[in-house]
């Protein structure tokens, strides 16, 4: 009887004696961390904009603000088609050109004539965004609105009554179309317009004209889910070009400070560390060499190559990639675009539908506490929430990865487990050769994802080393790919 009672106390207790172990507390958090909604952000990583309006159909760049409405008129619009390519290619979420620098409205607003309305498109009865949010809802795409702080048609523009107007604009936006994730912040501003008939230069001081506080506080109010794009935040930055690259490094963080929409991009490409606040990066970049469709572009869409290679330099360094498709004078998504974006899609399919590192051993120089919670295998089962991370006086751990036979591999990913903060400065990887360790690869900033790419190696044991840390690292993900090689 006693004996059994002792065994009973035994099974009791083994379970306690294990949870001790995983009872070990996480590391603080360093630095600036990102919110709730940055974090769903960073998990979108791949999204794409949508530059339509009367451009479209006057062939520009920048419309002057004076295009007569009647010059919108799609001729086949279908956001069905337009969703389905994005959603096709990846993306989780569009951002729609609600109203861009010329002014014209693709929803019929309350608050002006120029707009769909007026237009003999669906005999003015139409709304692009009514249509393409609605669309991306049916498809599970997130849906975002770009409405251009600089107006050159309103008669109001560079007076402060305009800023009333765009915030009714923002208003009505925010408020009839469902979810929003991302509300875009256009810091261009060229000076001359229309400007209801004036035609003349208006100069504003990008720093005060816009009142920016008062604005975020709008949104916030309304959808307290959706992050704000602007050149320096306030959720997410510029990445400081139009080319779709990220600095190496690329810190989620900024010095936020005295930063607005139009003002400097000092530091935006490469960010700042550790940096006052968590302003991470997206890269915006056309599909195309202009914004706007323009048919004698249409032998110049991106190849799928190209594209590969931005996803590297953007989603490969932490950044979100916003690659904007164009939709043409029908109202959809060009061929051209479609197959290049097809071939996309396929290639990094078939670079990261296997995981080569999964099962492989795993063996860390440091556990923190010797958790099971904090263990080495936390980087290898393909959830972002669970680390591996080492004791507080741990900085510059390793984490060999035992592949078991040779593998061929040509890409490495890695995360940081973001909610703790940027941590990672350097690291190093190495490959096993003839019996000893041959470092194939270096790297600076990790975060949301690091991805290295290289030529094709073979090897049955990987090592990663974090060179250089601000806190002791924790790692979230690594994993190996191969890219096909046709
Ligand atoms: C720029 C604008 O001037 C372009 O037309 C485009 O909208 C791009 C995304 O942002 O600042
Ligand atoms: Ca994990």
């Amino acid at each position: 009887m006693k004996r059994l009672i002792s065994v009973i106390v035994g099974l009791l207790l083994t379970p306690m004696v294990m949870l001790a172990k995983t009872d070990v507390s996480p590391p603080a958090p360093f630095g600036p961390v990102p919110t709730e909604r940055q974090l769903r952000w960073h998990e979108m990583e791949f999204y794409g904009f949508l530059h339509f309006t009367v451009n479209t159909f006057t062939d520009k760049e920048w419309g002057y603000g004076d295009e007569s409405e009647s010059v919108f008129n799609p001729t086949d619009f279908d956001a069905n088609q337009i969703v389905s390519v994005a959603k096709d290619a990846g993306m989780k979420g569009l951002i729609l050109t609600a109203k861009h620098h010329d002014g014209f409205c693709l929803w019929p607003s309350r608050y002006t004539e120029h707009s769909v309305k007026n237009s003999p498109w669906r005999d003015g009865k139409g709304d692009v965004v009514k249509e393409l949010s609605e669309a991306c809802r049916r498809r599970g795409l997130k849906f975002g609105v770009y409405l251009s702080p600089w107006d050159r048609n309103h008669k109001d523009y560079a007076r402060p009554e305009y800023l009333e107007y765009y915030r009714n604009q923002l208003r009505e936006l925010l408020s009839s179309y469902g979810d929003v994730f991302m509300v875009w912040f256009d810091g261009a501003n060229g000076g001359d317009g229309f400007y209801g008939g004036a035609r003349e230069k208006r100069q504003i001081d990008n720093r005060t004209y816009y009142d920016w506080p008062v604005t975020h506080q709008l949104v916030r109010d309304l959808m307290p889910h959706a992050t704000m794009f602007g050149d320096g935040g306030p959720d997410v930055r510029w990445v400081g070009n139009e080319k779709g690259i990220a600095g190496d490094p690329c810190w989620a963080t900024l010095n936020a400070a005295g930063r607005y929409a139009g003002g400097t991009s000092a530091g935006l490409n490469s960010g700042e560390h550790p940096g006052t606040n968590w302003i991470p990066a997206e890269c915006d970049v056309s599909i195309r060499p202009g914004w706007f469709y323009h048919a004698k572009e249409d032998p110049r869409v991106k190849t799928p190559e190209q594209l590969l290679d931005i996803y590297y330099k953007s989603v490969g360094r932490g950044a979100c990639l916003n690659l904007n498709l164009p939709p043409d004078r029908r109202g959809q998504i060009h061929e051209h675009d479609v197959r290049t974006l097809r071939e996309f899609r396929r290639l990094l399919d078939a670079t990261f539908a296997k995981d080569l590192a999964r099962g492989a051993k795993l063996n860390a120089s440091n556990v923190r506490g010797k958790s099971r919670q904090f263990a080495a295998a936390s980087v290898t089962d393909r959830n972002r929430d669970t680390y591996w991370t080492t004791d507080d006086t741990v900085t510059s751990p390793e984490l060999v990865l035992d592949l078991g036979k040779s593998v061929t591999f040509n890409v490495v990913s890695l995360r940081e487990y973001l909610p703790l903060g940027q941590r990672v400065e350097a690291f190093a990887l190495d490959r096993w050769q003839d019996g000893q360790w041959i470092e194939f690869a270096t790297g600076t900033s990790i975060g949301n994802r690091r991805l290295v790419r290289g030529e094709p190696l073979a090897t049955s044991k990987l090592r990663l080393r974090i060179t250089q840390a601000s806190a002791c690292p924790a790692i979230s993900e690594f994993g190996i790919f191969a890219e096909p090689t046709h």
